[in-house]
Formats: C-alpha cells, structure tokens, sequence
C-alpha cells in the first residue's frame, strides 16, 4: 500500500449497502480515507513529541491551538500479544460494550443505527471541574481493508473505527447545559501472525495486534489549557490500556477472529 492506494475505493468495497446509500456516504468515505492515510504516516521530522511510554504504548502530540483552544493532535502506537485488529475494533464500534471500558462517558445515545457498519451517536462524558460539561454528535464507522503487500491466503487485514463530529439538528449544539465538542478519531488495528504457527491452528500466542489510535478533540469553548493539557495526558493513556486489557479479557476463551 503505497502513497498511491485508492482508499476510498477499498473502504467502499468494504461498506454495507446501507452505508453506501446514506447521504453521509460520501463523508464517511473521504474522512475514514483521510484517517486511514494519516494513521498509517510515521511521524515524520521534528513535529510530533513523545508525551507517555509505558511498555509498548507511545503516545506522541503536537502542541496546536486554535481560536486560544488547545486541539493538540495525538497519536499513539501501542502492540499487544493475543488480540487481533477485527477484534480491538469490534469492541471499540459496538455500543453494547461502550459502558464497559469508556471511562469518560456519562451517558451515550444511539441517535441512529443506519447501517451494521454506521452508527450516529450523542455522548455526554464527565464534567472537570472548573469547566463545563461537554457532550458530542458523531458518526462511527467500522472497515477493514485486505493488506495489498500480503495477499496470501491468510493475509492479515487491517481493521478500524473512525468516529467524526456531525452536526444532528435533533440535537443542536449547546441547546443543553453541555459545551460541544469536535473530534476526529480513528482507531486502526493490524494482526501481525507469528511464522512459527505456519501449518499449524493458529494460538492466541502467536498473534499480535498493532495499533495506531489518533484523535483531535477540539473543546468547543473555554477550557484552561493547562487543566486540558493534564487531563488528556492521563486520559489517553488510562483509556488505551484499560481498553485493550478489556478486549483481551473478552476474547481469551473465544475461538480468534482474524
Ligand atoms: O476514543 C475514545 N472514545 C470514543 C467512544 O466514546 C469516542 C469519544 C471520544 C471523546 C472523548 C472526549 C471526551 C472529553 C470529555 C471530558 C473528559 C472527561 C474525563 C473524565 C475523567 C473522570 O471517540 C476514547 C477517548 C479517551 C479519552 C480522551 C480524553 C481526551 C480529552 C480531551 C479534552 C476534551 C475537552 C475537555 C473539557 C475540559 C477539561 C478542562
């Protein structure tokens, strides 16, 4: 997969017809697109800086503000033994699962299941002290994509979740007592099978995922940039590990889904 590869064509081929005929068709396409290119960049020169490790998890940011908030770019890469990519995004997109691991959230709504593979939802997380409560509307969409370097038959697909900010007019924009946040997010996994398993049944000890989660949360109105700045750090982090420790929880006494 090069700095060539159709994405969008790929996400297509990957999408329920149901997906495919919703007006946010052509969104979802260019935005997971954007997503999935950006995911899968390295981190280039200089701009990005390592803010958490811990183990395999690495987080990076880059310090950006706009209109005086912070919206610092994360990204972080992360590996864990015994979980596939299909699986870490299952978790992530199914909602029945969301109170289970999301610690941020007060209270999240299904505002519309418009395919198996697209859903719109309206979350209100936990109020900081001294800001504002905040709460989002967004889309999530789950895909996965063959790997174009390794089309044998057992080739690893890659999998991921990108939820993005939409504007419902069943629930405007601060209408509430919330300030609304913007976010752009996506999480990408890849099951990396270890040869030792080859021409034997794979064992979860011999799979491993590679992760890639990056996300711009904007916080839509005045927040103390240093408070902000502390509560992602621990936030990040405190959400990677206990997500992915849920997922292998969930799955180890399950056959794997590659
Ligand atoms: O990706 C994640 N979760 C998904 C499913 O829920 C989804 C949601 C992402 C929105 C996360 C932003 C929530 C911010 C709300 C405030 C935080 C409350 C913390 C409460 C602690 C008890 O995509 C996993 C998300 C992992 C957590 C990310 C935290 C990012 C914080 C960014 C700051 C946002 C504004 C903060 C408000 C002001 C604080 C001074």
């Amino acid at each position: 997969q090069t700095a060539q590869t159709n994405w969008g064509e790929l996400i297509r081929a990957a999408a329920t017809n149901a997906s495919l005929k919703h007006a946010y068709w052509p969104e979802i396409e260019r935005v997971v697109a954007e997503q999935i290119r950006s995911a899968r960049m390295g981190l280039g020169k200089g701009a990005w800086q390592l803010f958490v490790e811990d183990g395999e998890m690495k987080m990076y940011r880059r310090e950006v503000e706009e209109d005086g908030l912070v919206v610092d770019p994360l990204k972080a890469t992360h590996q864990v033994k015994g979980i596939t990519g299909r699986e870490l995004c299952h978790y992530f997109f199914y909602p029945e699962y969301r109170y289970d691991w999301e610690g941020t959230l007060e209270t999240m709504n299904i505002v519309d299941k418009i395919a198996e593979d697209t859903i719109l939802f309206h979350q209100i997380h936990k109020r900081i002290w001294p800001a504002a409560q905040r709460d989002a509307t967004f889309w999530s969409h789950l895909t996965h994509v063959p790997d174009e370097e390794n089309k044998s038959e057992d080739s690893p697909h890659m999998w991921a979740t990108v939820n993005n900010s939409v504007e419902l007019p069943s629930h405007p924009p601060n209408g509430g007592k919330q300030v609304r946040i913007y976010l752009t997010i996506i999480l990408m996994g890849q099951t990396i099978i270890s040869p030792a398993a080859k021409g034997r049944e794979i064992k979860r000890d011999d799979i491993t995922c590679k992760i890639t989660y990056c996300a711009v949360v904007n916080p839509g109105g005045w927040a103390p940039s240093s408070v902000l700045r502390a509560v992602y750090k621990r936030e990040y982090p405190k959400f990677l590990k206990r997500f992915t420790a849920y997922v292998l929880e969930k799955t180890k006494n399950l056959p794997i889904k590659l």
